[in-house]
């Protein structure tokens, strides 16, 4: 079965196509022109729809199955910020790194070394027979500096629970047995079977 991914997130790319290792993943921008989403939502949920919809039309073969995620963290100390912003929280034009060190620095500027966190994927699938959503949520907490190389985005200073060291630092096995995006993906796949 052939799974079309509706990312252009490299990080998701590499998570997504390692947990579905018993389909063909193949990203979008492989298949057709890559294009601007506007993604203009106001959860999780409404975001991945959107984007599943829009490359589901833009392929143009019923037969598709086309999945998005559409993911972020969210601190509750800072009212839940970046949440579904987390992709832009330093501004529309922000690389992973800047956001990462703007979330450091809202820490800081409160004179936090580390706070609970969440990190949430929603999920969706456009297919023939319709649109399909499910959610994954990993808990922790967040400190103020960035530590190690592994994943992407925000990890570096991600503390997932029961663990001492970011997602950066622990191997990827751990981030694949616990994250948001893994346990969607698990609920998913049973819509695939
Ligand atoms: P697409 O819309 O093309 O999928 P995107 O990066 O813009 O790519 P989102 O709008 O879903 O995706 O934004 C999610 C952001 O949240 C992402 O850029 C990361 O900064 C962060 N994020 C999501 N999941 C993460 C994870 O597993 N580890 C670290 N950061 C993550």
């Amino acid at each position: 079965m052939k799974i079309i991914l509706a990312t252009s997130n490299k990080g998701k790319v590499k998570e997504i196509q390692k947990s579905f290792d018993m389909f063909e993943v193949v990203p979008f921008d492989k298949i057709i022109e890559p294009f601007e989403i506007e993604e203009n939502g106001s959860s999780f949920k409404e975001n991945a729809i959107i984007k599943a919809k829009a490359v589901y039309k833009a392929i143009d073969d019923k037969d598709a199955i086309v999945l998005s995620d559409d993911s972020g963290i969210s601190v509750p100390v800072l009212g839940n910020e970046p949440g579904i912003k987390s992709a832009r929280y330093a501004g529309d034009n922000a690389i992973a790194k800047d956001n990462l060190l703007k979330l450091i620095n809202e820490l800081k500027k409160r004179d936090i070394k580390k706070t609970p966190a969440f990190y949430t994927a929603a999920i969706a699938l456009a297919t023939k027979d319709g649109i399909f959503s499910v959610h994954g949520w990993m808990y922790g907490e967040v400190i103020d500096e960035a530590r190690g190389e592994n994943g992407f985005g925000y990890d570096p200073m991600f503390i997932p629970e029961g663990f001492d060291k970011t997602l950066g630092e622990l191997d990827e096995s751990v981030k694949k047995e616990l994250s948001h995006r893994s346990k969607a993906l698990k609920l998913i796949k049973r819509v695939l079977w």
